[in-house]
């Protein structure tokens, strides 16, 4: 029975050993729940990194990992500590990333990177093509793996392939300053679709490919060697059930209250114009959060009256802490925290609850739903998936979301506040506008919004993509049979 390979950096899996016991569990994030489907079905497997490098694993236990990986449907592809530092923190996060996010001046282009890079796509080049048999799909994820799909092309040209970026892709004026720019372009048209969250992605990366390899581009469709290969557009969706039902079991009075949720509730139960303003993300500089508290300042010096009333919680997730830029905006973080606390506070109310940690599930859900504003204001981001978690957890159809046009889910949830993030004046009028906006308005938006998400879902996205792959597998029949 043919099968389809799942292919991104990490598997879905948490391993750790504590005191020589190895713990498995599956991973829990948007990817891992939109692929399950896709990977239960017959003998799908799912290619990655475990998360442990070869050196933190002796031959036993090496092989007491694999085989839990395998019993998983997964298949590992081992990296040494070398590889982790120059392929994934190195060319991954701190080239490709900087850059595909418009931060230039954080990019490095070093070459001892980008040979780990070649030299990583390669090793999982090698476990793809030990794994495929004829007939299968392989399905390529994320900007770590871009010459993967082409290693893959050469060995197995009837295989049907497919790749989905899930950040953006620069303007043509961006990507044309990478110095291995023909590598990476050529690298992802070993695909037979390309995949990107938003139509400007695409039509980004259909514009370098045509200035900078000069091939011939019609509408959406590549013609490379003897292949076309077709670009398009799929906005990941989330898994709108879990959320909803979460928020759901969470507002049922018999449930049980968690310590965070007793803490919010405290401050909600002050009074009736007591509100949360919520933001989530990873601790990254394509996330905004020093504007967003610079904004938050402006914002309470602009309208004096929402001294005292309201919160802004800030939780932020540690991510890349050895990488020097994420250390200097964790300070930056810090300080404007500390900075504006210490303006602003009483003895009855301090302004800004900031946590730099990871919280888990049921927490996520104490915040969604105990927030009346969401606000998601990153300077660029592929999608980002917090700002549609928020919506799906609002089961009363009351809140609001504050998203910037920088995401690529604004272009689907125009029925949010929409504000571009550098404008302080934007963020002072949105959060004015949100925590005086009336209930039926509030409710109207969501509404919309809500049936949007339940409608496109992560595996409805994942669905989507795999039929378009079939397709474009139909087309190039064609193509090779004229
Ligand atoms: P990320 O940059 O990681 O993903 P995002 O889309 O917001 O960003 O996803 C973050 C995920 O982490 C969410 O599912 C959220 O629930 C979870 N999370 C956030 N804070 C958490 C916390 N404190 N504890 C536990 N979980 C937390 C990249 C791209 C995005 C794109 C996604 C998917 O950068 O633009 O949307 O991939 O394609």
């Amino acid at each position: 029975m043919n099968k389809t390979i799942i292919v991104s950096n990490r598997l879905p899996l948490q391993i750790s050993i504590e005191q020589d016991k190895l713990n498995v569990s599956p991973s829990v994030g948007g990817l891992a729940t939109g692929m399950k489907s896709v990977h239960a079905e017959g003998n799908g497997v799912w290619v990655g990194w475990s998360g442990i490098t070869d050196e933190e694993l002796d031959a036993s236990l090496k092989k007491e990992v694999n085989a839990k990986i395998e019993k998983e449907k997964c298949k590992a592809v081992g990296l040494t500590e070398e590889d982790l530092n120059d392929y994934y923190l190195g060319f991954s996060n701190r080239t490709l990333w900087p850059l595909f996010h418009y931060f230039l001046e954080y990019s490095e282009f070093e070459n001892t990177q980008w040979e780990a890079y070649k030299r990583v796509n390669q090793k999982f080049a090698e476990v793809v093509l030990e794994t495929i048999e004829e007939g299968d799909t392989v399905w390529v994820h994320d900007y770590q793996l871009l010459l993967l799909p082409q290693l893959i092309k050469d060995v197995r040209p009837d295989v049907t392939i497919g790749f989905f970026l899930h950040i953006p892709f620069p303007s043509y004026e961006i990507f044309r300053t990478f110095p291995w720019r023909e590598e990476i372009l050529t690298g992802m048209l070993g695909a037979d679709l390309i995949g990107f969250h938003t139509y400007d992605y695409e039509r980004h990366f259909l514009s370098s490919v045509k200035r900078i390899l000069r091939l011939d581009v019609n509408f959406n469709e590549i013609t490379y060697h003897d292949r076309i290969v077709k670009v398009d557009s799929f906005p990941m969706g989330i898994d709108y059930n879990k959320f909803h039902e979460a928020a759901l079991t969470h507002n049922n009075p018999d449930t049980n209250i968690s310590e965070l949720q007793k803490r919010l509730d405290a401050h909600l139960n002050e009074g009736d114009d007591k509100k949360f303003i919520l933001s989530i993300d990873r601790l990254d500089y394509t996330k905004g959060i020093p504007n967003r508290l610079k904004a938050f300042e402006h914002f309470l010096n602009t309208y004096p009256q929402y001294k005292e009333k309201v919160r802004l919680i800030m939780l932020a997730v540690p991510s890349r802490s050895n990488v020097p830029q994420y250390q200097r905006l964790k300070r930056e973080t810090d300080e404007l925290v500390g900075r504006i606390n210490g303006e602003f506070s009483t003895v009855s109310w301090t302004p800004i609850w900031y946590f730099y940690r990871s919280l888990p599930f049921e927490n996520l859900i104490d915040l969604y739903t105990s927030s009346d504003v969401a606000l998601i204001t990153p300077v660029r981001d592929g999608m980002n998936l917090v700002a549609k978690e928020y919506v799906a957890t609002r089961t009363n159809l009351d809140g609001v979301l504050i998203l910037s046009e920088m995401a690529g889910a604004a272009k689907e949830m125009n029925e949010a506040i929409l504000i571009n993030p550098n404008s302080f004046e934007d963020f002072a009028t949105a959060l004015d506008k949100a925590l005086t906006m009336p209930l039926e308005e509030q409710n109207n938006r969501m509404k919309i919004l809500q049936k949007r998400l339940k409608r496109y879902d992560v595996e409805k996205w994942a669905k989507e993509f795999l039929s378009t792959l079939e397709d474009t597998n139909q087309l190039q029949e064609i193509v090779v049979s004229k």
